[in-house]
C-alpha cells in the first residue's frame, strides 16, 4: 500500500518554534517548583541526621558515666557554669572555618568553653588531648564511631577532632557536672533565651540568686541548625534560634 505524500510530509515537519518555547517554558516551571522542594527536603534530611547524631552522642555519654561514674571531660576540670555543670563548644564568642561569626547577638565577653573534641577523643578511645595514654578512658571502651571529616566544614569528626553537624556546626554539649538532676547550658539558661519559650526547660527552683533555666536530666546536646548561627540577644524560638536543632525535644 503506498503512503500518501502529504501525510508523511506532515508527520515529518518537526516542532515549530513556537512549540519547542512552550515545552520550554513548561519544563522551566517544573523545575522552578521542584528546586525548592527538593532542597527543603534535603535540608530536612541533614536536620534529621543531627538529630541522630545528638541521640547516639547522649547514649555514648550516657554509657561512659554508667561504666566511669563521671562524665567524659578533662581531669579536675573546673565547671563553666555557677551551678557546677560544664558547657562544650559554646558558639558564642566562636567564628566558623569560614571566619563567618556564630552568634548574630554579639555576647559582650563571651564565656569559653573547651572544644567538644575533649568529650570526642574520650568517647572514641582516642590516645589524644584530655585522653592523652587513655588516662580518661582507660579501659578503650570505643563508646561512638561517628564518620570522620576531611576539614573544618563538612559532618562528622574533623581532623581536629571536633564532631560537626551536616550543616558544619560543632555540636554544644553541656553536662551535670553538679550532680544534682538539673542539666544547665551556658545559652539555653539564660532569661532573655529561655524565659518564657516552650523548649522543654524548667525554671531551677534551686537556684535561689539567679533566675536561670534547666533540663531535667544529665546531658543536654543541640547545634545552631541550618543558619548556622545563634542570637544570644533573642529568645529561644526568635531570629536565628528559630531554626536551632535542640536535641531534647
Ligand atoms: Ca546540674
Ligand atoms: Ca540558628
Amino acid at each position: 500500500m503506498k503512503s500518501n505524500p502529504t501525510q508523511f510530509i506532515q508527520r515529518n515537519r518537526g516542532f515549530t518554534l513556537v512549540e519547542m518555547l512552550v515545552v520550554i517554558a513548561i519544563i522551566a516551571i517544573l523545575v522552578s517548583i521542584t528546586v525548592p522542594f527538593v532542597a527543603r527536603a534535603m535540608v530536612k534530611s541533614k536536620v534529621a541526621t543531627a538529630r541522630t547524631d545528638m541521640i547516639n552522642l547522649k547514649g555514648a555519654i550516657v554509657s561512659y558515666q554508667n561504666d566511669y561514674s563521671r562524665f567524659p571531660s578533662a581531669r579536675g576540670v573546673a565547671p563553666n557554669l555557677k551551678g557546677g555543670d560544664l558547657t562544650f563548644h559554646l558558639p558564642i564568642g566562636r567564628k566558623h572555618a569560614d571566619g563567618s561569626p556564630q552568634d548574630a547577638g554579639n555576647w559582650p565577653n563571651p564565656p569559653l568553653t573547651p572544644d567538644n573534641n575533649v568529650v570526642m577523643a574520650i568517647l572514641m578511645a582516642i590516645d589524644n588531648g584530655a585522653n592523652k595514654n587513655h588516662g580518661r578512658n582507660p579501659k578503650k571502651t570505643t563508646y561512638l564511631t561517628p564518620n570522620s571529616a576531611d576539614d573544618a566544614f563538612s559532618a562528622g569528626v574533623g581532623p581536629n577532632g571536633v564532631f560537626r553537624d551536616p550543616f558544619g556546626n560543632p555540636y554544644v554539649i553541656s553536662v551535670d557536672l553538679a550532680g544534682d538532676g538539673n542539666v544547665a547550658d551556658l545559652f539555653y539558661r539564660e532569661t532573655g533565651v529561655s524565659k518564657g519559650a516552650s523548649i522543654g526547660l524548667v525554671r531551677n527552683v534551686d537556684n535561689k540568686t539567679e533566675e536561670e533555666y534547666v533540663l531535667r536530666g544529665s546531658v543536654m546536646i543541640w547545634s545552631p541548625g541550618p543558619d548556622r548561627q545563634v542570637n544570644s540577644k533573642a529568645g529561644a524560638l526568635a531570629k536565628e534560634n528559630t531554626d536551632n536543632i535542640l536535641g531534647w525535644r
